[in-house]
């Protein structure tokens, strides 16, 4: 007979987003249907939000960055940190971003102009020195622009190895950052290089410092891979390599949608609940991150309440898979019954059993 699984972990749960999830409600058809809210003033609703985590771009911390000197964007990161302390917030990544400005049009890490990479790397350099200045010991790569739309455009060998490289020179700038890489398959580039939680593994193992690398598994990336998120953040797991999730939801294959964690799927939400819970994320303080856009037809200002509706909607969760019975699992897993398991999952969900 299979063992039963673990029991759960007893965790309070600590939750983050980033400030562009709180959005005026623009796409790429149509413009802003809410009025703008100032960036400054997000940062003073997360705790009553019920986050204490904040996600970064470096452009969130210091906008228009690349206007200012290294002094002055340190100056201005030190006074951010000290804003988000006075909020009790604590910053969980600097991510750079390599998809806005002009020198990233092709990409950063792996364009095949000269100058775009030094720009990649010169960005990314500062964004470790911002990150240190806030009292965060990490950078977020998420490789937007690092793929291409034909794959003729660049030699695939050399771009994987000027990202390996870039990891490398990250790891080696500053000997206690840690770098965790989200991957996605796609958009804004047709094809992207590191699509997986396994490609990004294999970039950690191959660093100059395995351990400094993490990854960071978001829902709708994976499922845009055709792949099971709660198996993609189980791998990680597995191999200690989960430094951050971002929790949310994706219909089908089509553009990055960030819709409410489980609102498409539940019961994939609740697999990837038990699969975190099982993997004891967040007993080292681990944030439960969420990236959820809110509907462009909601009314108000700010929009928030997806941020709340997914974060209520994981605690809900939580305590499915806390009541989920371990025993009656291990029973129909020793005698193969999936079809009885399936349907006590289910009933399980709707609140029958
Ligand atoms: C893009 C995405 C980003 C990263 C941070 O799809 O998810 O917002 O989370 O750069
Ligand atoms: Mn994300």
């Amino acid at each position: 007979m299979d063992k039963p699984l673990l029991s759960p972990q007893p965790t309070t749960y600590r939750f983050s987003f980033g400030p562009w999830n709180i959005s005026e409600g623009a796409d790429p058809f149509g413009p802003n249907v809410r009025d703008v809210f100032p960036h400054a003033g997000k940062f003073a609703l997360y705790r009553s939000l019920g986050f204490e985590g904040v996600q970064l771009h470096d452009d969130d911390v210091v906008p228009d960055i690349d206007s200012f000197s290294a002094s002055q964007v340190l100056a201005k990161s030190k006074e951010f940190g000290q804003m988000l302390r006075n909020e009790g917030l604590q910053p969980e990544f600097v991510a750079p971003r390599l998809w806005f400005p002009d020198a990233t049009i092709d990409g950063g890490f792996t364009s095949n102009s000269e100058s775009d990479r030094q720009y990649a790397w010169d960005r990314t350099q500062r964004s470790v020195d911002m990150a240190r200045a806030m009292g965060c010991r990490t950078v977020g790569f998420w490789f937007a622009r690092e793929g291409t739309f034909i794959r003729e455009a660049k030699s695939a060998k050399l771009a994987y190895e000027r990202l390996l490289a870039g990891v490398n020179r990250t790891l080696a700038y500053d000997p206690e950052i840690q770098v965790w890489i989200e991957p996605k398959p796609n958009e804004p580039a047709d094809m992207a290089y590191v699509p997986t939680a396994g490609h990004a593994t294999a970039l950690a193992y191959a660093s100059e410092s395995p351990a400094r690398v993490k990854v960071i598994i978001e829902t709708a990336h994976a499922l845009l891979a055709n792949l099971d998120p709660s198996d993609e953040m189980a791998f990680c797991l597995a191999h200690d390599k989960l430094g951050s999730i971002h929790l949310n939801d994706q219909n089908g294959l089509k553009y990055d949608q960030d819709k409410n964690f489980g609102s498409v799927n539940l019961r994939g939400a609740f697999n990837q609940v038990l699969v975190l819970e099982e993997g004891g994320y967040g007993c080292r303080g681990e944030f439960v991150g969420l990236d959820v856009k809110a509907m462009r037809t909601q009314r108000g200002v700010p929009v928030i309440e997806h941020l709340v509706s997914s974060r209520k909607v994981f605690l809900d969760l939580v305590d499915k898979v806390r009541s989920f019975d371990r025993n009656r699992v291990a029973e129909f897993r020793s005698s193969r019954d999936y079809e009885g398991l399936e349907l006590y999952t289910l009933e399980h969900l709707m609140g029958r059993k």
